[in-house]
């Protein structure tokens, strides 16, 4: 126990070290919430919770901002970005290190993390100079037709732990150049993390001197959230969390007819086919449901694979698991993390065990790692079952690296099974038929957001659109032209002709 309070002091004093390098000043922190490590499951330090009234605030001070914001050009909206993105890179082993102590993921994906928001604001301020929109034919003559997009107003970002720093960047970084201000409400298990990413654009926003109140943290829990949620002042409410979380936010946002975004759950699936390089399936199915501990949105949980190759295939899934170190991520060597926490790895285990009722066999993992070293920190094997069908726990998300296996012979049959879960964000086929690769991609195929051919689920780029169909919410975010959810698309009609002929030939006075 000594050791492991030794150890949290020690994260403790690197992280306050981080988030003051980052411009957090430390000596106004202090409150009500208290922010842990899942590292040890000890406190590192106690944060401030805001109030109603606080948030209430914020929103109309954003609201206001927006006002002066929406007219500085794009393009100098943009040199907020590019600056923001040179202290992300200034200050990327030091946001790194704190999003590794609160979110447990090992640095090397920590760093990562930061990447991804490094690239948003390269991406960003190139987009600062093509929101383009198109002109048309106009029907009549002497006349244009031509769409205008504008910025939309405030932005209500509320964000999972498991990517703490990332996805609030791609909403903000884009939100920024469009013209719009935000409203962050990050989750309560990563508010060191927001504190960090928040202080460096407010950094950025000094140095470029850009107006205040253009972003606003938030730090509350969920019922702070709702005010957001139901605020009439937030245009765009982006939320990245559980199904549950999206149906309760989406009628809430469509009954003031807000915009919604929602990136919720998925349950991604790999196909893997007789002609596919086994190798190079191995590791991109490792990767994919291994890295993060399984707690990415874009995990691998399902693996459908041919019969032909499926005893193959499993045994060398299963001593590549066997070689993977688990353990604290502030050692290099480790690759597998800590769960959140201990209802993560509940659960886990109660899913390991409807997946035995339910006709499974665990191949390997489920086991707990060094409960007694570490007692408050959820080290986890990573499991794999072999599922005789698709049956109810393997069409569920399970937070966790838990990967359940299955077979088929036909492969219309294994895209079936593929496409027949709830959730829709990521796919892939391991195949070098190129005809099979195809027939995934097209309209009949993987009925997700994601389909990758020969890669993982997971490691998305920003430079594509990132989201899903069904139940992981149908939003799209980051890269291609996800920017065009925050703003406002204007039809704009110019009459140059001196006459005033009407449309479709209608005739009037
Ligand atoms: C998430 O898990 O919410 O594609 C985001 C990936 C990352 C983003 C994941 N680039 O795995």
């Amino acid at each position: 126990m000594t050791e492991t309070l030794t150890q949290t002091s020690e994260i403790a004093t690197m992280v306050r070290s981080s988030l003051e390098a980052c411009g957090v000043n430390i000596d106004a922190l202090g409150g009500a919430h208290e922010a842990s490590s899942p590292l040890t499951g000890e406190v590192l330090m106690t944060l401030p919770v805001n109030s109603a009234e606080d948030i209430h605030t914020m929103i109309g001070q954003a609201h206001e901002a927006f006002k002066t914001w929406r007219d500085v050009p794009a393009p100098v909206r943009g040199n907020l970005v590019k600056r923001w993105g040179e202290l992300l890179t200034e200050h990327k082993d030091d946001l790194a290190r704190i999003v590794t102590a609160e979110a447990g993921k090992i640095q090397s994906e920590a760093l990562g993390e930061v990447q991804e928001m490094i690239d948003i604001c390269d991406f960003a301020v190139g987009l600062s100079r093509q929101l383009y929109g198109k002109t048309m034919p106009s029907e009549r003559p002497g006349h244009r037709l031509m769409e205008t997009w504008h910025p939309l107003g405030v932005v209500g970002v509320i964000s999972a732990f498991n990517f703490p720093v990332a996805v609030y960047s791609w909403n903000t970084a884009l939100a920024l150049v469009c013209g719009d201000t935000i409203v962050w409400k990050p989750s309560g298990m990563t508010m060191l993390s927001a504190l960090a990413a928040d202080a460096l654009l407010g950094r950025a926003a000094k140095d470029v001197g850009a107006p205040e109140n253009l972003h606003k943290l938030v730090l509350a829990d969920r019922t702070g959230g709702q005010l957001i949620v139901d605020d009439p002042r937030v245009a765009l409410l982006s939320a990245t969390g559980s199904v549950r979380m999206g149906q309760e936010i989406a009628p809430r946002v469509a009954q003031r007819f807000g915009r919604a975004l929602l990136e919720l759950g998925g349950n991604n699936a790999a196909i893997v086919t007789p002609s596919a390089d086994l190798d190079l399936a191995l590791r991109g199915i490792v990767f994919a449901a291994v890295g993060t501990a399984g707690q990415r949105c874009t995990s691998m949980r399902r693996l459908i694979v041919h019969e032909s190759i499926v005893e193959d295939l499993t045994a060398k899934l299963v001593s590549a698991y066997a070689t993977l170190r688990i353990g604290t991520p502030l050692d290099e060597e480790n690759l597998i993390g800590p769960l959140i926490n201990k209802a993560s790895f509940e659960g886990m285990q109660d899913a390991i065990k409807s997946a035995q009722e339910q006709g499974g066999t665990v191949l390997c993992g489920g086991g707990r790692v060094n409960a007694d070293g570490e007692p408050g920190a959820y080290y986890v094997e990573p499991a794999i079952v072999r599922m005789p069908s698709q049956s109810a726990v393997v069409k569920d998300e399970t937070f966790a690296p838990l990967l359940y296996v299955m077979t088929y012979t036909d492969f219309d049959d294994a895209v079936a099974l593929q496409n027949d879960v709830p959730q829709g964000l990521s796919s892939a086929v391991f195949t070098n038929d190129h005809a099979e690769a195809e027939r995934f991609m097209s309209a009949s195929g993987s009925d997700c957001g994601i389909a990758n051919v020969n890669i993982g689920t997971s490691g998305a780029e920003i430079g594509g659109a990132f989201g899903g169909e069904k139940e992981t919410g149908g939003g799209r975010e980051s890269g291609a032209d996800s920017w065009k959810t925050y703003m406002r698309q204007a039809t704009n009609t110019v009459n140059f002709s001196g006459q005033l002929p009407l449309a479709q030939g209608v005739k009037f006075l």
